[in-house]
């Protein structure tokens, strides 16, 4: 607005007050507008709403204008955003590459051009974007001369919109988050693909509606956006039109790039660690579970606080909204710290009292196997089936967040005591990772690690992997450890022996007890050593 004189600041201002009805904008208004662009040298802009009230005046330059941020004019569900730019150009040309990156990226009901013809109006250009799926991504009308330029724009957004609401394929009244997935890196494309893959699970499991999966792969990574600008705009204008809410990248994102991701674009924009966060807050039970996550959250975002606006806001949000407690926008870093500090001193009190039925249970003597492995092996479902237990069991990731534990006798009256706890994933994100410490601490009690894997999964070598890693971070490499190949019913007749005998591991169905016989005599061998003497174990039994 600077070097403007205060008598054109004021005719500006009047702009509000006049009202556009049908027409995409009024011969009056169109006058008014040249006219003032022509004494001022510099374009003017207009957005509109559907009830024909005039909601920005845009002051540009000779060249372009820019939109100001539309927070109160958010996109949400609809295919368009209720608002028509109309501006001015100072030259007779037609809508430029600006304007249509404009018209796609904020979704327009529509974006015209009129130019100044002796600082009246001459030609009209109007352009609008098409159905997803249309040949072209922006219909174009031919330019006219403004006068004799006729369009109902009422009827017109109405009956487009309807038509880019039938050309989406998913249920309009289906209220989850509609993601794109987003792979983008410089790894071989199969590891990509199969992270990919993975993450599709991941979304699956936090309830997510999975519309298109994409993989970049650029030579280099861009360190602000991943990708290049222009490709990354172009992803985004085609997020929007297929209706997607939610941009969801396999990559861990820095909080530069996201805050400089958010910038394009009013999806929610959320990485892997993000997602898993997510599932983890909607899973989370027991009080100790609830604090640990909360506790990852806000550890996740702290660093992303870096102010206000919705980009924060929409990160703040998570998925859906679901944020921690109710801390909303306003969140201020003093705020978050506070809070995070009484959360660690809870978890502390919490895992104090964990400790003393650790302590209980190794001061009886008997022996601690515990079952771990990749999340959606069939962890939880093994130990129900070996302890007539009903552990929850689901066929999503990170069904189970809380350790369990149940006592499992075996012939000759000897007892050992198994526990359930979280899945692993690989990238277990860091925040997480600190917070489960505690939980993740009972292993070191394990006498017997009991490492499931599901054999059936295209990918259960990279689980063994993954699993192997976090052990070695967990400093528990050297417990004994047996290998279990769960879900053998999945697979062909000799294959589930043929990996065992691999890998050196015994192979079940979890849902079979009938092919528990190898791995209860395995779990026993190991358990109880052939020194440990029938005597020593009463002893031990004794001072229950
Ligand atoms: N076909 C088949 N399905 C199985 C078997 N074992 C488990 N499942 C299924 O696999 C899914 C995951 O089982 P869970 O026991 O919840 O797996 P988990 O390892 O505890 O998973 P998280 O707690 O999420 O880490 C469920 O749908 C089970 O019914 C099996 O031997 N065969
Ligand atoms: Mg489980």
């Amino acid at each position: 607005m600077s070097g403007l004189k205060a008598s054109y600041l004021h005719s500006l201002q009047r702009v509000y007050r006049r009202r556009v009805h049908d027409e995409v904008v009024t011969s009056e208004l169109a006058k008014y507008l040249t006219e003032l662009s022509s004494e001022i040298r510099r374009q003017i802009g207009i957005l509109i709403d559907r009830d024909g009230t005039i909601t920005h005046v845009i002051i540009g330059d000779a060249r372009g204008i820019i939109i100001p941020p539309l927070d109160n004019y958010p996109l949400g569900r609809s295919p368009l955003r209720g608002l028509r730019l109309v501006h001015t150009h100072l030259k007779e040309e037609p809508l430029n590459q600006d304007d249509l990156t404009d018209l796609s990226l904020l979704r327009f009901d529509l974006i015209a051009a009129i130019s100044v013809r002796d600082a009246l109006p001459g030609n009209i250009y109007v352009a609008h974007l098409m159905p997803h799926g249309s040949d072209k991504e922006i219909e174009m009308l031919p330019s006219e001369n403004f006068y004799a330029f006729k369009l109902n724009v009422k009827s017109f957004i109405h009956a487009l919109e309807e038509e880019m609401e039938r050309a989406i394929t998913f249920d309009q009244k289906d209220r989850r988050e509609r993601a794109i997935l987003l792979g983008v890196s410089t790894r071989p494309r199969y590891e990509q693909e199969d992270s990919v893959e993975e993450l599709k699970e991941l979304a699956r499991s936090s309830d997510v509606i999975v519309l298109d999966t994409i993989i970049q792969r650029p030579k280099e990574i861009n360190p602000k956006y991943l990708m290049g600008e222009g490709k990354l705009k172009e992803l985004i204008i085609n997020a929007m039109s297929k209706g997607a809410t939610l941009l969801i990248f396999d990559q861990d994102l820095s909080p530069s790039q996201t805050k400089a991701i958010t910038e394009f674009t009013e999806l929610k924009v959320i990485d892997r660690t993000q997602l898993i966060l997510d599932i983890f807050a909607r899973r989370a039970h027991s009080k100790d579970g609830k604090v640990q996550v909360e506790l990852a959250q806000l550890n996740y975002r702290l660093p992303r606080l870096t102010g206000k606006g919705t980009a924060m806001s929409r990160l703040m949000g998570g998925i859906g909204g679901r944020g921690p407690g109710e801390m909303k926008l306003e969140v201020d870093r003093r705020r978050v710290r506070e809070k995070i500090n009484l959360l660690e001193k809870e978890l502390k009190s919490l895992s104090a009292a964990r400790l003393q039925r650790r302590h209980k249970r190794v001061q009886r003597g008997i022996p601690i196997i515990s079952i771990i492995g990749y999340t959606n092996a069939g962890k939880s479902t093994l130990l129900n089936a070996l302890t007539n237990s009903s552990v929850f069991v689901e066929d999503k990731m990170f069904a189970t967040l809380d350790t369990s534990s149940r006592r499992l006798r075996f012939p000759r009256e000897r007892e050992v005591i198994i526990t359930d706890t979280v899945g692993f994933i690989r990238n277990l994100p860091k925040d997480l990772m600190a917070a489960f410490r505690a939980t993740l601490e009972e292993l070191t009690d394990a006498d017997l690690l009991l490492h499931i894997v599901d054999g059936s999964s295209p990918r259960f070598e990279q689980h063994i992997e993954s699993v192997e890693n976090i052990l070695e971070e967990l400093q528990l490499s050297n417990k004994p450890r047996l290998l279990v190949l769960n879900k053998a019913d999945k697979l062909e007749k000799g294959e589930a022996e043929r990996l065992a005998h691999r890998y050196n591991a015994v192979s079940i169905s979890a849902l079979d007890s009938s092919t528990f016989q190898h791995l209860l005599n395995a779990m026993e061998e190991r358990v109880f050593l052939p020194w440990q003497t029938p005597e020593k174990e009463s002893l031990a039994g004794a001072v229950k």
